[in-house]
């Protein structure tokens, strides 16, 4: 057992943890980030693609944002589809400057990852951690396994950013906490392929037989979803059925759906999670480790990194003039925030999913709900705003 002493241990190189290495590593307060998985791994994972402005700014700060400004795609608004009519929300007509940048989770990775390297930020790969001891005393250890060798590193604080199915959640007290879960009815089936966009921009769209929506990664390559039941098999999608499927819940007036390779096919679940605190003693939750929100409002990883930014606020504050009260209030200040985009990425779920037979009376809200949004400037501005980010 290998002892050493370190500020701050990070668990977990997703967004949230990197951007708060980043972020502690500029501020010279020291930290290591604990990642289980190898670095090809996380930087080829194909997973978020909406990058808010608050997002941008934070990285653009950091120095990270140079290929993000260069190849990332800057949206002014989105496309709004129910049953073949079209609504545009166009956030620049609301919003002044305000966009949102599409560019692909693995790729704010290899940024994230490439600038902790670059500025000597220990960065451990295949380290898993496997327990966290004395949260709430003056011994705060955290044990990890490397190349089958047991360690351990104590610490003054832990960054809980090891995502959903991590580990520091199980650290915390939960019982003692108010845990809110919501399942939805349906999965994501999710796809990546080798053709232009169809659209400049993306498009959220109600169809008789589900959700479907269009992004991209880039100039040649898009991303699609279709809404699929709860139990699904991805054997039963063959290409050609992805893609008349597509074709049937996007169709538009005057939309031609572009046809490709299908390089990357894979089910996402459609979930909310929250608990109602983020800091159990001097452990800290970040990101997915502390709440998740249905991916239709496009903002996970824009949560991680307010979360981050957030905590690392608290952490500055402790280290360089002896405060405590922003770390004490971390966990008040983001559960606030989370849960108005918790009823944002709710509310878009429930627009754009079928979760009740067509003509039914949830139906029927939903259709008035997008006419209401097609005829009222207020409805189309609070979407514009919620969605390029408070
Ligand atoms: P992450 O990215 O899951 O990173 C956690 C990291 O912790 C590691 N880990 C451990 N490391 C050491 N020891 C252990 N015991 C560990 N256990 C786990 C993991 O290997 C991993 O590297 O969490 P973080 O940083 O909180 O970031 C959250 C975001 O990744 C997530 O919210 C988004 O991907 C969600 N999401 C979207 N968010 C958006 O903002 N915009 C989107 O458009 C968007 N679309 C999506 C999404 C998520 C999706 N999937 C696949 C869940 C679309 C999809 C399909
Ligand atoms: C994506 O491009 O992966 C994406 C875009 C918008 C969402 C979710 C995912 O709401």
């Amino acid at each position: 057992l290998v002892n050493s002493n370190v500020s701050v241990v990070i668990i977990g190189a997703g967004p949230a943890g990197l951007t708060l290495a980043l972020q502690l590593n500029k501020a010279g307060i020291d930290c290591i980030v604990l990642e289980k998985h190898t670095r090809q791994y996380i930087e080829t994972r194909t997973r978020a693609g909406v990058i808010e402005q608050n997002s941008l700014d934070v990285f653009e700060k950091l120095g990270v944002a140079d290929r993000m400004k260069r190849e990332g795609l800057r949206h002014n608004g989105i496309y709004l589809s129910f049953e073949g009519v079209r609504h545009h929300i166009d956030f620049g007509k609301y919003l002044n400057d305000k966009a949102i940048t599409i560019y692909g989770q693995q790729e704010v990775i290899k940024d994230l990852v490439h600038a902790c390297l670059d500025r000597n930020v220990a960065l451990e790969f295949e380290a898993s951690v496997t327990g966290i001891l004395d949260i709430d005393g003056a011994t705060l250890k955290v044990f990890f396994e490397r190349d089958g060798v047991s360690q351990a590193m104590n610490c003054n604080f832990v960054a809980g950013c090891d995502g959903f199915h991590g580990v520091s959640r199980s650290a915390a007290p939960i019982s003692t906490c108010h845990v809110y879960e919501k399942e939805y009815p349906f999965n994501w089936l999710g796809i990546l392929a080798d053709v232009p966009p169809s659209s400049p921009e993306l498009i959220y769209a109600f169809h008789k037989n589900g959700f479907a929506l269009h992004s991209m990664r880039s100039p040649s390559i898009s991303r699609f979803y279709l809404q699929v039941a709860d139990n699904e098999d991805l054997s039963n999608w063959s290409d050609q059925r992805i893609w008349e499927e597509l074709a049937l819940r996007l169709q538009a007036e005057n939309f031609q759906l572009k046809i490709g390779f299908i390089k990357d096919k894979s089910l996402t679940p459609v979930r909310s999670f929250m608990i109602d605190h983020m800091q159990f003693g001097n452990l800290f939750l970040a990101g997915d480790a502390a709440h998740i929100v249905p991916p239709t409002g496009g903002k996970g990883l824009n949560l991680a990194v307010a979360d981050a930014v957030t905590l690392y606020q608290g952490l500055f504050d402790y280290f360089h003039k002896g405060i405590k009260s922003t770390l004490l209030s971390y966990s008040s200040r983001r559960l606030a925030s989370v849960w108005r985009v918790q009823e944002f990425s709710d509310f878009m779920t429930n627009l754009f999913h079928l979760s009740s037979p067509i003509d039914s009376f949830e139906h029927r809200l939903q259709k008035a709900r997008f006419t209401y949004i097609t005829t009222s400037e207020a409805a189309s501005k609070s979407i514009a705003e919620n969605y390029v980010g408070i």
